[in-house]
């Protein structure tokens, strides 16, 4: 069951009430739901905790477990939940792009494609120093340098960065640097990270298993609010099917179906779906039609050189047609991006049919 804290409840009531509560025989934790403090428990006498709990002045409301992932389908909150990260807001009507190389390479390098997808919209910065390679003879990142470079991109370019974290180990090493943290689709039931991030303090990109169910990857989310990190984002990459002409097969279907059943915002991330540079935009444009929140695009300068994910990424001036037909569907659906501003890469986009 569930103790729901009025608004004004000063903090550390929530550990009062959980005393309680497990005075009375049960098991509790205290959790934080945006601004609301809850305290939630298993066991005990039901009724007779429920009783003595209604009678303190913090407690607003008393509701039992109507969902296994009670945080993250929200039966407490009916709306929707928007996740800041620096000065970005993602959930919110604006679309959210977040844009950068598949690894951090040199410092130059991060810095020139930093700033070509800030000047064509992006509001963020991705780009990974630890990587998960599928064999170990792989480019696999450049571990803390990589963070610093992206730390030192962020203080030219101004763009929030998100990076992954691999293991328990980096977490707090990563938190340090990082405005976001993401966890890469094979590590999504890493229950000991996902346990870590929950204390992390950054907001976490959670990215679906590539065979994950909604349940598996809801069920990976309500491990990191039940953790007390209420800042969650989706993000769809594209499941393991039998197609071989794509990379993944991009589960469009899966934006509304997760909407439907969270508060979370949900992203969409066309590039490892795809696996290939041209078949990126059409998946880019079809995730926006389709409701996500916004979209995580790998961009390099030079592909036929980056150190990882080359094929699939865009060129900066590909990147900006993409923005610019991206800027063409989001009223379509309610939605707004940013402009582009002085800087950005020259683009003959005159419409969406390419
Ligand atoms: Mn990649």
């Amino acid at each position: 069951m569930f103790a729901l804290l009025r608004p004004d409840s000063a903090a550390g009531e929530s550990r009062r009430v959980r005393e309680l509560v497990q005075k009375l025989g049960a098991t509790a934790q205290s959790l934080q739901m945006g601004t609301r403090q809850v305290v939630a428990w298993t066991g005990g006498d039901a009724n007779r905790i429920a009783e003595a709990i209604a009678e303190l002045d913090s407690v607003e409301q008393v509701t039992g477990f109507d969902s296994s992932l009670p945080l993250v389908e929200g039966s407490l909150r009916g709306d929707r939940s928007a996740v800041r990260v620096g000065d970005v807001t993602i959930g919110g009507r604006e679309l959210i792009v977040i844009a950068g190389p598949c690894a951090v390479e040199e410092s130059a390098r991060t810095e020139e494609i930093a700033h070509a997808v800030g000047a064509a919209g992006a509001k963020m910065l991705r780009g990974g120093a630890f990587k998960p390679r599928t064999l170990p003879y792989s480019f696999q990142g450049l571990g803390r340098r990589g963070l610093e470079i992206l730390a030192e991109t962020r203080a030219v370019c101004g763009l929030p960065i998100v990076t992954e974290a691999l293991d328990v180990e980096t977490v707090s090493e990563v938190a340090e640097f990082a405005d976001m943290i993401q966890v890469g689709a094979r590590n999504m039931q890493n229950f000991g990270l996902l346990k870590k991030l929950g204390q992390c303090g950054r907001p976490v990109l959670l990215k679906r298993g590539m065979a994950a169910t909604v349940d598996e990857w809801l069920g990976a989310a309500e491990y990191l609010l039940a953790g007390g990190n209420p800042d969650v984002v989706l993000c769809e990459r594209g499941i393991r099917t039998f197609t071989s002409h794509a990379r993944n097969t991009l589960d469009l279907g899966v934006i509304d179906a997760v909407r439907e059943r969270t508060h979370l915002p949900v992203i969409v991330d066309p590039s490892h779906a795809a696996g290939e540079r041209n078949r990126v935009p059409a998946l880019a444009r079809a995730a926006i039609a389709a409701g996500a929140d916004g979209l995580i695009v790998e961009v390099h300068s030079d592909p036929g050189r980056a150190l990882s994910d080359g094929p699939q990424a865009l060129r900066p001036q590909e990147f900006a047609k993409l923005m610019a037909e991206l800027r063409q569907i989001a009223p379509i659906v309610g939605r707004t991006l940013t402009a582009a501003r002085d800087g950005a890469p020259e683009t003959q986009a005159t419409g969406v049919a390419t």
